[in-house]
């Protein structure tokens, strides 16, 4: 197949590739329906992917991975900077030219067998300021068909990208060479996990990913693009590439403000960026489900477009109870891995609301069901196009991005931290979003029950250079000339009370935080000043069903013990690990939140 760009450094690189893996064929992808089609029946035909029913799920499909590939591997994930210092404490760091000796080992002949796709992708709107343009090379069927789902891939792309024009090189294998005549089987491919690597190249804009065939360690657009690598270039040229969920909200007079969201991994983004509110004449319609790119515009707005076209979204606790929407979004075209399959040829998990059909039901790993283990991963995943979710906003994929009046940090914790607060100002909001922590359980982690683990803007994972420079980078952000700064706030759906009673209910109700900060960026008044910043009354959120005038007190209460706890963690735990690049505005916003707790 001759190749369909004139882009030197394009065909350079796949010439370059194809000669280290010594791939069977190179495929360039296309985008098409077709080829999608394709991309599934070939792995139908290599046993690894099962067909649903057609009729219950149209363009339903599942997938089993090993079971030794089921998740982001982040002490196998690397920030090759020049030098360590520039990847920070937070990030693993190999010497970029090391890493690269290793990995060309690695990839040597590891395509043979196999054919390579070269994937041209738009991470965002084609054409848009605010879109950037990778190339994924893969050797995974697999890959290009969640490609098609969460990016824009195709021939239009190359067209953008010109003869000259810059992209971002992403170079994926599965890490398993085939044999002459041999084929996968039914096993999913990828490589032991010493021999995995997820690498990243922040001063080059490269990412090199081996052995894994896992979303979050292949689909190379989402993590390692579009916030690992995009984070660094937007330290570099000025905007922000965050982990964060965008939705719209309209009052009931129909007046519509656009809300950015942090929330560390499994809080709940995807159901809180799809949220039926309670509240009534409310609505919330989904614009981004993980990552936001925001930009400044001339009218000193910030606009946020989500550069993904498809949510990569946890199956296990979603339900017509969590989110309506998202049950709604999978009913057709679905890529499922690692859910249970039924007796009647559908998908289950934990958590979806109601008890499979009678008869057995296969694992995640193939087995008929035992009920010892959960039927599903924790960790399965739909990919499934964002344009079917009945939630999308209209402006969802508008090349202009829509403009941020708000933006929220928030995790997992059971105390101290109240349902809601407002920052007293930008560079309190930045130490809000610089503190964020959740709660992770022994099982999780090998860390204490009850732990908190500092997840600051919810980008420990994601963030492609030093901690300490990316909150500077924050702080400068709100220096931006002629900024119109979107107010931040810090949310808290999972409080507990001493017994261990989830004192909010969440979900659709938390439209009633939504509502009080919406009116807060319009200037209503049902707020007062405290000590840790601006706080609703319980009059101005109301109380939801079943929770008790006692419980609104504890949710809005300001906790001093425990805020003092918090600054104590802080000061001792948390900022000295930045070293000298913690931004001297966020100690001070740390000694002045201790002196007014203490008066
Ligand atoms: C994700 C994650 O997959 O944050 O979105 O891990
Ligand atoms: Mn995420």
């Amino acid at each position: 197949m001759s190749a369909p760009t004139q882009n030197a450094k394009l065909l350079q690189w796949v010439q370059e590739v194809a000669a280290m893996t010594q791939p069977t064929a190179v495929v360039w992808c296309d985008g098409s329906q077709a080829e999608y089609d394709r991309m599934i029946q070939t792995t139908i035909d290599a046993g690894l992917a099962t067909p649903l029913d057609q009729a219950k799920r149209p363009g339903g499909y599942l997938f089993r991975s090993d079971p030794s590939d089921v998740a982001r591997v982040e002490n196998r994930t690397y920030i090759a900077s020049k030098s360590p210092e520039d990847a920070g404490p937070t990030n693993n760091w190999i010497d970029p030219e090391a890493l690269k000796a290793t990995m060309r080992g690695l990839y040597t002949g590891c395509m043979s067998g196999r054919t390579m796709y070269v994937i041209p992708f738009s991470m965002g709107p084609i054409g848009s300021p605010i879109a950037k343009i990778g190339v994924e090379i893969s050797d995974s069927a697999y890959v290009v068909a969640n490609m098609h789902i969460m990016t824009r891939v195709g021939t239009k792309v190359l067209e953008v990208l010109g003869k000259d024009g810059e992209f971002i090189p992403c170079l994926h294998s599965v890490g398993k060479p085939l044999a002459e005549g041999q084929s996968d089987n039914g096993q999913w491919p990828s490589a032991p996990v010493d021999h995995k690597y997820i690498s990243h190249f922040p001063e080059e804009r490269l990412i090199w990913s081996y052995g894994s065939g896992y979303g979050g360690n292949a689909l190379l657009g989402k993590k390692c693009l579009a916030l690992r690598i995009a984070s660094a270039q937007a330290r570099d040229e000025g905007w922000l590439a965050e982990h964060m969920l965008i939705l719209k909200l309209t009052n009931p007079e129909g007046k519509s403000k656009f809300v950015a969201a942090a929330f560390p991994s499994a809080c709940g983004k995807t159901n809180l960026a799809m949220l039926v509110p309670t509240v009534p004449g409310w609505k919330v319609e989904t614009i981004g489900d993980d990552i936001a790119w925001m930009k400044f515009h001339s009218d000193g707005q910030l606009y946020a477009i989500n550069p993904e076209a498809g949510f990569f979204g946890v199956a296990p606790g979603t339900s017509v109870k969590s989110n309506p929407n998202a049950m709604t979004t999978i009913a057709k075209n679905t890529i499922f891995t690692n859910v249970a399959l039924t007796s009647d040829n559908d998908v289950w998990w934990e958590g979806i609301g109601f008890d499979p059909p009678a008869g057995d039901v296969i694992d995640w790993k193939g087995k008929v069901w035992d009920k010892k283990e959960p039927a599903a991963h924790p960790n399965a995943r739909f990919t499934v196009p964002a344009s079917q979710c009945p939630a999308a906003a209209a402006e969802w994929q508008d090349p202009a991005g829509v403009p941020i009046s708000a933006i929220l940090f928030g995790g997992r914790r059971p105390g101290t931290i109240p349902l809601v607060h407002e920052a007293r100002s930008w560079n309190h909001g930045v130490f809000l979003g610089s503190i964020v922590g959740s709660e992770v359980t022994a099982a999780a982690l090998d860390l204490k029950a009850g732990t908190v683990r500092r997840d600051p803007f919810a980008m420990l994972p994601f963030c492609g250079y030093h901690m300490g420079d990316y909150f500077q980078h924050w702080i400068d952000i709100g220096k931006t000339p002629g900024a119109k700064l979107p107010r931040i706030f810090c949310v808290n759906w999972f409080r507990k009370d001493a017994g261990g009673r989830w004192l909010w209910p969440g979900y659709g109700e938390n439209s009633r935080v939504l509502k009080w900060i919406f009116e807060q960026c319009d200037g209503l008044d049902g707020s007062q000043e405290t000590e840790i910043g601006i706080m609703p009354s319980a009059e101005a959120i109301g109380r939801p069903e079943g929770v008790s005038a006692e419980d609104m007190a504890e949710l809005l209460t300001v906790d001093r013990e425990g805020w003092r706890a918090e600054i104590a963690d802080v000061h001792a735990n948390h900022y000295p690990k930045f070293g000298s690049r913690m931004p001297a505005e966020l100690w001070q916003e740390l000694r002045e939140l201790e002196a007014r707790l203490a008066s």
